[in-house]
């Protein structure tokens, strides 16, 4: 089928379909670019969108980056970003501005193998899938007293800034095991090669996750403020008021250390300190507690209603300020 309805969480091949149909479609406004392999040998596709890398005065435009999906269970963060990709592309009218304003790179399954395996095995799977086991750093005793090896390496700790210092685990059996080295994940390391070659282009990073109702500011590896914190505090203030216009969600808006925990080796905290870009989010979805992961898919078409409109108010104000 060549639309992609949000009454229902979807196969990650599925959503491939749906970005291909786009491009064929569009192929004016849409292009697929294959980034890397996940472990398991799954494409990483980013869907770029864009008008033309020049504004109408022959600059060249800013770019936004949106992932999803790096923690395998939380299926709200693809649905949304599908949702994303949806509007700016079928709704381009009515988005025209922040369409035209920059160029879009959007990544809705960050972990393919994690999200295939909680669609098939263990609903409430975090990790990627990979198996380091042949790895001398990767071997702990808890990995041994399982008797098989412990798979998988949380992706959202496993990136090259300020990698296992705080917050992470070097026990492959862990939820939140690093990995047996920075960018050990090659869907970590694709993403991050690839953002590093448009590093200056890229304005605005945005990662979904859930759940929390959460706009999360950098760090979150140290109690420490960046020094441009209030500025990012602020636009993303902006974010969470056009979110809760829609239909009255409740954001928390803060720094990631103290709303949440301390975390190293986080995607937002690479891409502020290690790409410079400046203004670099996590976004915990909903809920806030009452479904948590297993949130209904009634709720995907709300959450990305709201999303969207938080999305949009914080690229107009980043990217399209002249
Ligand atoms: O712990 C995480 O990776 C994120 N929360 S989640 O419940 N989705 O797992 C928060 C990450 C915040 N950013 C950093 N700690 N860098
Ligand atoms: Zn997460």
């Amino acid at each position: 089928g060549h639309e992609m309805t949000f009454k229902r969480y979807h196969r990650y091949l599925d959503m491939l379909k749906y970005l291909e149909f786009l491009s064929t479609k569009y192929p004016e406004l849409v292009d697929m670019i294959t980034i890397g392999k996940s472990s398991l040998g799954l494409p990483l596709k980013v869907i770029k969108i864009s008008t033309g890398l020049r504004t109408q005065k022959g600059d060249i435009k800013p770019a936004v980056w949106i992932d999803g999906g790096m923690h395998a269970r939380e299926w709200i963060s693809p649905a949304v970003v599908m949702y994303t990709i949806k509007q700016l592309v079928e709704n381009f009218n009515v988005n025209k501005k922040i369409v035209e304003g920059a160029d879009w790179y959007i990544l809705p399954v960050a972990n393919p193998d994690g999200y295939e395996y909680t669609h098939t095995i263990d609903r409430l799977w975090r990790k990627t899938r990979s198996n380091h086991e042949s790895d001398e750093a990767a071997r702990t005793i808890s990995s041994y007293l399982f008797g098989q090896p412990c798979r998988g390496v949380d992706m959202n700790r496993n990136w090259n800034f300020h990698w296992g210092e705080t917050g992470a685990s070097d026990d492959p059996c862990q939820e939140t095991y690093a990995g047996p080295r920075p960018f050990s994940e090659p869907e970590a390391r694709a993403i991050s090669d690839f953002i590093m070659d448009r590093k200056d282009r890229i304005k605005l990073y945005l990662t979904m996750h859930a759940y929390s109702q959460m706009w999360l500011v950098p760090w979150g590896y140290t109690n420490k403020k960046s020094k441009d914190f209030e500025d990012l505090l602020n636009m993303g203030r902006k974010a969470v008021e056009a979110l809760s216009r829609v239909s009255g969600t409740q954001y928390k808006l803060g720094h990631s250390t103290q709303l949440l925990y301390p975390a190293s080796g986080g995607s937002d905290d690479w891409a502020k300190g290690a790409a410079g870009i400046k203004y670099a989010y996590t976004v915990e979805l909903r809920d806030d507690g009452t479904y948590g992961f297993l949130l209904p898919a009634s709720e995907i078409m709300p959450t990305g209603r709201e999303t969207f409109a938080a999305i949009k108010a914080i690229a107009k104000a980043i990217v399209c300020k002249n």
